[in-house]
């Protein structure tokens, strides 16, 4: 359940796809009036989504499952993987009608408005809460407190600071709500036809959870909203058996009875355990915007970036980082110097060598997230951060070539810094996963293996959020059927029933680690120099 869709699809015992079916909400549920999956909302910064519009899917996905003969029967255990930070307020009403869902009628029309005390409900995408979240870190003592705690500072679409909003600006909703999920145990509630508990890793996305104890922090908690605990339940381990499918789905849907329901998790997490990868890897997402993924034996306190309780690896954590710079950076450079081609910009990124002779950029179009620095700084080979001209560069570089490596390389040692920071220990092991639309983009590609020094694979299975949650659910029935002693790890488990869908696409230059250690130093000149203007 990610923003813009609900779509559900069945594995064979092999983990290979069977079926699969989609619902899109912009089009297939028009009515609900949604951009993306989102509404905007009355005031800046807004967005939120009516919940009713997720359940009215589950009924139109199940019933596009069921028209393609699909035999859910054969179904032994369902999880989910969602959007993070969203929250679900659950009437008491909403809570009955779930405990006694009526299978000749549709979902939607038993788990309708008056199931929810916000009908209007706030998702990832709002970003209105500053004022919350600056409450909340002043009334634990402070940011570093609260990334020490929780994994992230305080930010406007987690969870927490949404809590904290409705319950000071919606008083009375607060006080009726029975429960509150996240969208992805929002998920599993619907299948298992009571309200389900949160799992760790979503439930690091919310600025309450305390992630080296895996429970709620008291101080978080106070700091949010009043008796808050009891409305958020426990949290558990992403492998939690929850209990069986509801009998509304036995019955509307011809489910078996001994169907269990997992825990379901973000889309975040659920990736990270869809690419069955190891602490080795780390996966780089060349979307819209930049996201690196990677497991950390322990939890840095980073200030900026998120750290969460990892989905597999139950002692572990995952390192998430989000770049606004990404792909609207290296189209705004393509526009200008290959005339919007990308194979002309490949052209000219191929026609330069390694290193760029001694010239980098850094381009910051947009505030980034980290550092939280805005705007273009280009040294040629004579700059250094001593020189007079450090601060202000050079204005342009002679050749579109070289405006293009700059980019690409300089972006490439922007990510590998943070990455790094964050606790990434880069070594003979080290190993990328190359996800995202920029990711088709071979040539780009070869920069961020020289760059990391490190092979560059691509997975062929691109839904990697959707597959994680399905093996999550394979692992849980494994270990909940096998003897504790002779347990195989998630990924041994995994890759011994599917192959690995990993392909090799790039390897580093022999001359990589000798060319790029030195110019990380001078990206992190750069990089703070912009930061201070
Ligand atoms: P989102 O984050 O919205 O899911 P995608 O992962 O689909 O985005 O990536 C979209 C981006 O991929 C576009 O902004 C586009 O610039 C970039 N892109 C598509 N094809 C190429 C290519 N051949 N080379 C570089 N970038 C590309
Ligand atoms: C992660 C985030 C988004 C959502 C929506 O922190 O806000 O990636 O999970 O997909």
């Amino acid at each position: 359940l990610p923003t813009f869709q609900l779509k559900a699809i069945l594995l064979g015992s092999d983990l290979s796809v069977v079926a699969s079916a989609e619902v899109k909400f912009d089009s297939d549920l028009p009515e609900f009036r949604t951009t993306g999956g989102a509404n905007a909302g009355p005031n800046k910064f807004e967005f939120f989504v009516q919940p009713v519009m997720w359940v009215k899917a589950m009924d139109i996905v199940l019933d596009r499952l069921v028209m393609q003969e699909v035999d859910l029967g054969t179904v032994v255990a369902i999880s989910g993987s969602a959007q993070q930070h969203g929250s679900v307020y659950w009437s008491k009403h909403g809570i009955a009608a779930l405990q006694s869902l009526d299978s000749n009628k549709f979902l939607h029309a038993q788990v309708d408005d008056s199931a929810f005390v916000v009908n209007r409900t706030p998702i990832w995408m709002d970003a209105s809460t500053s004022k919350q979240c600056l409450e909340m870190e002043t009334a634990i003592g402070g940011m570093s407190k609260m990334v020490e705690l929780t994994g992230s500072k305080c930010y406007e679409r987690f969870t927490g600071p949404q809590i904290r909003k409705i319950y000071q600006q919606r008083t009375h909703a607060y006080e009726d709500a029975k429960h509150i999920s996240l969208v992805s145990s929002f998920l599993a509630s619907l299948f298992l036809g009571q309200v389900a508990p949160i799992d760790y890793a979503d439930g690091s996305g919310m600025n309450l959870l305390d992630i080296r104890k895996k429970k709620w922090s008291k101080a978080c908690l106070n700091a949010c909203a009043p008796d808050l605990e009891e409305r958020l339940g426990k949290p558990v381990s992403g492998f939690t058996i929850l209990g069986k499918v509801s009998d509304y789905f036995v019955q509307r849907f011809c489910f078996s009875e001994t169907c269990k329901v997992i825990a379901c998790t973000g889309d975040n997490p659920s990736a990270l355990a869809g690419m069955i990868v190891d602490q080795n890897w780390l996966s780089v997402s060349l979307g819209t915007s930049d996201t690196l993924m990677m497991s950390l034996l322990e939890p840095p306190n980073l200030e900026q970036g998120h750290v969460l309780c990892h989905p597999t690896e139950i002692e572990q954590y995952m390192g998430l980082l989000c770049f606004r710079n990404g792909s609207l950076v290296r189209e705004a450079m393509n526009k200008l110097e290959a005339d919007g081609n990308w194979e002309k910009f490949n052209e000219l990124l191929d026609s330069t060598p390694r290193g760029n002779f001694g010239n980098m950029a850094v381009h910051f179009d947009e505030m980034e997230i980290i550092p939280k620095a805005k705007g273009t700084l280009r040294w040629n080979k004579d700059i250094d951060i001593n020189s007079e001209d450090a601060k202000k560069g050079i204005i342009k570089f002679s050749s579109p070539q070289i405006e293009i490596r700059a980019l690409i390389e300089g972006q490439m040692l922007h990510h590998r810094a943070i990455a790094e920071d964050m606790g990434f220990l880069f070594g003979s092991e080290s190993k990328i996963l190359a996800t995202g639309g920029a990711s088709v983009n071979k040539s780009i590609l070869q920069v961020i293996a020289d760059v990391f020094n490190a092979p560059v694979y691509q997975q062929t299975e691109s839904e990697a959020a959707l597959v994680g949650a399905a093996y999550r659910a394979a692992y849980a029935l494994y270990i909940n059927n096998n003897d504790t002693k002779d347990i195989k790890s998630y990924r041994d488990y995994i890759l011994s029933l599917t192959p690995n869908l990993l392909n090799l696409v790039c390897e580093p230059n022999k001359d990589s680690e000798s060319i790029y250690v030195p110019m990380l130093q001078r990206y992190r000149d750069m990089a703070s120099i912009l930061e201070s203007q």
